[in-house]
Parts: C-alpha cells; sequence; structure tokens
C-alpha cells in the first residue's frame, strides 16, 4: 500500500467538541521521535463558556535519566477551519516537562466509547508523516469495547500506524498525585 498524505486523512466529521468533553483512557498510542508519555495516560477535555476547548492529561514519564513520575500536562486548543483539526499548545504543572505546539486531530469518535487521535509533528517533502503520534481513546478504563475494536483497526491502517501502536496500561500510578 503506499503512504498516506497528511492532508488526505480523513478527520471526523462534524465534529462536536461538547460531546468530546469529560474523561479519556489511552488505551493505545504510536509514539512519536523523542520522549514521551510513557503509561497510565488520562486525558480531561473541556470546553469553556466561550467554546474555546482546553484539556489537561496525566501520564508515567521518565525524565532526566531515570527520574519516573506522573506528568501533569495542559493543553489549549486553537481552532481552524475544520471543526476537528486544532493547533495544540501545551506545557507541563513543572518547568522540566515538555511544552510545544502539535496539531490535534480527532480522526473519529462515536463520543460515548472510543476516539482516535492523531498528530503529524513532521510532514516530510512528499507529504507523508515522518515523525508523529497517535492516541487510541476509550471512556471505559478496562479499554475498548469488541464492537468498537475493527473500528480502531481499519482507521490504524489509513493513518499508515497500523503495527505501530503499543498498549497503554493503566496501574494506578498516577492516581495519588
Ligand atoms: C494529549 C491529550 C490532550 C492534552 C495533552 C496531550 C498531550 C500531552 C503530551 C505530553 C508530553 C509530555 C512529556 C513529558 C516529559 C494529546 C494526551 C496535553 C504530548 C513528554
Amino acid at each position: 500500500s503506499t503512504r498516506q498524505h497528511v492532508s488526505n486523512i480523513q478527520v471526523m466529521q462534524n465534529f462536536d467538541r461538547s460531546r468530546y468533553t469529560g474523561r479519556w483512557y489511552a488505551v493505545a498510542k504510536k509514539d512519536p521521535v523523542g520522549l514521551f508519555l510513557l503509561d497510565n495516560v488520562v486525558a480531561q477535555f473541556s470546553v469553556d463558556g466561550s467554546g474555546k476547548m482546553t484539556a489537561t492529561a496525566q501520564g508515567r514519564v521518565i525524565i532526566l535519566n531515570n527520574w519516573e513520575m506522573c506528568a501533569n500536562m495542559f493543553g489549549t486548543f486553537e481552532d481552524t477551519p475544520d471543526p476537528a483539526k486544532f493547533k495544540m499548545r501545551y506545557w507541563g504543572a513543572a518547568a522540566y516537562l515538555q511544552s510545544g505546539n502539535d496539531d490535534h486531530w480527532v480522526i473519529d469518535t462515536d463520543y460515548d466509547n472510543y476516539a482516535i487521535h492523531y498528530s503529524c509533528r513532521e510532514v516530510d517533502l512528499d507529504g507523508t508523516c515522518l515523525d508523529g503520534y497517535s492516541f487510541i481513546f476509550s471512556r471505559h478504563p478496562t479499554g475498548l469495547r469488541p464492537e468498537d475494536q475493527k473500528i480502531v483497526t481499519d482507521k490504524k491502517k489509513e493513518l499508515c500506524f497500523l503495527g505501530k501502536y503499543r498498549r497503554v496500561s493503566h496501574t494506578g500510578f498516577c492516581e495519588s498525585s
């Protein structure tokens, strides 16, 4: 199969940010190059009175040569002409955590069970993604329902990330903080 042009990737039609609010548990992720959230990743999306979307995220990280901690992260979203495509500015509660400005695309969601997120950080000269990451989210801490698994597998293929995802375990590491 040929590689997907980032500009051809289909995103969620008529994305409704208010239905997307609340808690999402990461069940799988495709990592970018470099430091990243390891596991125990939970995101919480909100929409404020003026309609702006914000989020918090937690996850286990290892920084500074073996210091394991729970990263408390914040994100604010800038709208684009496509309602499912955002620019996300993000930063950590502590300055030694990561900060940046990434694409944040919602590829597909039924709002009540699963969501597929995608972010390409670097587009190659041929228009394909050189460095990106993706999360599969579930509303259920126990994981995806069997009926949502086929939908998610098909979308992973479309993103050309099939086989590149790892399961995200939830061990309670971030629950005390
Ligand atoms: C995301 C959900 C919405 C809010 C945020 C998210 C991303 C967070 C990171 C965090 C990286 C932290 C590191 C620390 C050492 C998409 C999960 C903020 C990318 C690497």
